[in-house]
């Protein structure tokens, strides 16, 4: 893809910090597509004669990051579908839930196309764990549960917040409060992207 005509932001932030709420919204009022990492895994992995199926459905229960082939393959054609059906070359992609992992960033950046900037969504640890337990009493998500939520967390906190720290000593991060109801935190992004996408 060229980055002359394909616009990407990764939407970044903690498990159930509101990156899938604040994408929708997003969605509707600017036209981006959205891309999430992680229901694109899920969808592969509940894909017939999935060969990645078994394997995905493991590392997500253990809150692991599963290998960047088969993510970056999926982002990618998923990627490719949206502007083939648009039938133009030119997009707009909200990629979240990814990177969650250094060498992910460089890859995709390499590979595929660099991103605009990172919209990092902020939230407690509290808040966020209070979110997803009332989720798991409906999502039926295998990860919503105490003991995978504690995992997600140790991993967004080893390995997915020097992501965003990376970004960060490039100037590439555009920080929102995530903590306040979801019609706020969109608010605010808003304000942030007017500043950041004219
Ligand atoms: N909610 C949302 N905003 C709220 C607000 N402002 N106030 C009060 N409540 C709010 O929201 C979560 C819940 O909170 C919902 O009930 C919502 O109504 C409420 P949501 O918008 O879904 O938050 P989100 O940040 O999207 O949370 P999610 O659970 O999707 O985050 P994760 O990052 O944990 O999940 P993801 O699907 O991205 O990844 C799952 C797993 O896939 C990972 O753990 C990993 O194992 C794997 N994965 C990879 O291996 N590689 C990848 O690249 C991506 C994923
Ligand atoms: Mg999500």
């Amino acid at each position: 893809f060229s980055a002359d005509d394909v616009t990407v932001l990764f939407v970044l932030g903690g498990p159930g910090a509101g990156k899938g709420t604040q994408c929708e919204r997003l969605v509707a009022r600017y036209g981006f597509s959205h891309l999430s990492a992680g229901d694109l895994l899920r969808a592969e992995q509940n894909r017939p004669n999935s060969e990645f199926g078994d394997m995905i459905r493991q590392y997500i229960r253990d809150g692991l990051i599963v290998p960047m082939e088969v993510t970056i393959a999926l982002l990618e054609s998923a990627m490719r579908e949206i502007l083939e059906k648009s039938s133009s070359t030119k997009g707009k992609f909200l990629i979240d839930g990814f990177p969650r992992k250094l060498d992910q960033a460089v890859k995709f950046e390499e590979a595929v196309v660099p991103a605009k900037f990172v919209l990092f969504f902020d939230c407690p640890e509290a808040e966020m764990e209070r979110r997803l337990l009332n989720r798991g009493k409906t999502s039926g998500r295998e990860d919503d549960n105490a003991e995978s939520i504690r995992k997600r967390f140790r991993t967004f906190v080893d390995t997915s917040m020097p992501v965003v720290d990376y970004f960060e000593t490039q100037g590439r991060v555009v920080r929102v409060d995530a903590t306040p109801e979801p019609d706020q935190v969109f608010v605010a992004t808003q304000a942030e992207l007017a500043k950041r996408l004219g």
